[in-house]
């Protein structure tokens, strides 16, 4: 097969004969547009919401760093217990699934990425939006990719660059959905989907000219029907979904093939399949904490009712324990839940010294040095009936990777705030 000569001399011509797919046009860009135009808010609005959840002086970029930029703060909730893991793991979850989506579109649209600028305001303010909207996507997938995998390869603050991108995408988004929604109506009206599904390879033929570039002037034969377009689309974001539910589903753990494993999940021999097989986010080798710090003379220092007060673990274990299922749930894209026992941090306010109902925070402090070192908790978080310093999980002691002697589980908090290795609890008045 010769491969046809194309003229040198018009350049626009040269790019619109480079893309020749017969499937290509505003309906199947349509069709890829339309779960986007869904699913992206929902990642959007939960991926602004996590920043809410970090709470107070301690969401990243700072607020003071962001003016406006963020969704109204409010005190996040600790009812439902699962909200943080709802939030949180649609944004990983449904922002990978939706990858694939992505990428079909792009195909979908390439020839014009490749036109040069036009005179007319609107369409350049369109293209403007586009190169925006391409650029901000595929930084913020390529960022929260590197990040679910731990993969700092970027010399960057990833919570700066992912939110400032995160701005940089919405305001494209918005844009180009106002530009473009009559546009996608129409085209959606123009084909029938039933038809379309029942259109074999053989019967597939071009969408009419469109004034959009993205018809083919002069298309090949095709290769590929619509809805084996739309099935390859759809089939890429069943297999992503499938390599992540594991990562937000106890059960289906195993099949979360891009966890980090070696991170994750450190369990030692003797404890595989016990109480303490569950994820591990740092473990305690890596916490760089020396294990005499955290053995026979530890003891919790809580402070802010007065003179400092000091309980060993047998004082800890002696108040009364309370038993709550949480899950913890990772920024980093996984979550998991377990049933935890120990002292209700309400019940720790009032062994300080403080009347409960006076609490206004509390500052939990690691033995750690480092980004995870301490946690702030606003008087809801304290207060709550399951908010719990544990001791132990699922009937046993917390392993040392677990956060032994003792941790931090308050419900619906993100998981970077349930403190391990705990050495104090500040309490401050309201
Ligand atoms: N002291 C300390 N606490 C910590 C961490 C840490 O690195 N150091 N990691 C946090 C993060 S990011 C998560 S998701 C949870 C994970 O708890 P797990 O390792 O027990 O599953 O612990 C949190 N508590
Ligand atoms: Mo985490």
């Amino acid at each position: 097969m010769s491969r046809r000569v194309v003229p040198r001399r018009n350049p626009v011509h040269t790019t619109a004969l480079r893309w020749r797919s017969p499937i290509r046009g505003p309906w199947l860009t349509s069709m890829f547009a339309l779960p986007l135009l869904v699913g992206m808010p929902i990642v959007i609005v939960t991926g602004l919401l996590d920043w809410v959840a970090y709470g107070e002086g301690q969401s990243i970029p700072a607020r003071e760093d962001v003016g406006g930029l963020h969704l109204p703060l409010f005190p996040w909730p600790t009812d439902p217990a699962w909200l943080f893991r709802l939030t949180e793991g649609l944004h990983v979850g449904l922002g990978m699934v939706l990858v694939p989506l992505v990428l079909a579109k792009l195909w979908s649209v390439i020839p014009k990425l490749f036109t040069g600028p036009s005179p007319d305001p609107v369409r350049l303010l369109e293209r403007l939006s586009l190169v925006l909207l391409v650029g901000s996507v595929l930084f913020e997938i390529v960022t929260g990719l590197l990040n679910i995998q731990y993969d700092y390869v970027f010399g960057f603050s990833f919570y700066t660059a992912h939110y400032t991108g995160a701005w940089v995408f919405i305001a494209a988004f918005v844009l180009h959905v106002l530009l473009k929604l009559p546009t996608m109506v129409r085209s959606l009206r123009s084909r029938s989907l039933r038809a379309e599904l029942r259109t074999p390879l053989a019967d597939t033929r071009s969408e009419p000219p469109d004034d959009g570039g993205l018809v083919a002037p002069d298309p090949d034969p095709p290769t590929m029907s619509r809805r084996g377009a739309l099935a390859l689309a759809g089939g890429g974001m069943l297999f992503v979904g499938a390599l992540v539910v594991g990562q937000f589903s106890d059960r289906l753990r195993p099949t979360a093939l891009l966890l980090p494993r070696g991170r994750t999940t450190d369990p030692a021999p003797a404890e595989r399949g016990g109480p303490n097989d569950f994820p591990v986010n740092r473990t305690f080798a890596a916490s760089g904490i020396a294990p005499d710090v955290v053995g026979d003379g530890w003891s919790l220092e809580l402070t802010g009712g007065g003179t400092p007060v000091r309980l060993e673990r047998a004082a800890l274990a002696a108040l009364p324990q309370h038993t709550a299922t949480l899950p913890i749930a990772c920024v980093e894209g996984w979550s998991t839940s377990q049933t935890w026992t120990g002292v209700r941090l309400r019940d720790l306010a009032r062994a300080a010294g403080l009347d409960p109902a006076a609490v206004g925070s509390a500052t939990v402090r690691s033995f750690e040095v480092g980004p995870f070192a301490q946690a702030t908790l606003h008087a809801g978080q304290v207060l709550a009936d399951d908010a719990l310093l544990a001791l132990r999980v699922n009937g046993a002691e917390l392993s040392r990777d677990h956060g032994f002697p003792a941790r931090v589980i308050v419900p619906a908090l993100p998981g970077v705030h349930n403190t391990k290795w705990v050495a104090t609890i500040g309490f401050s008045r309201g």
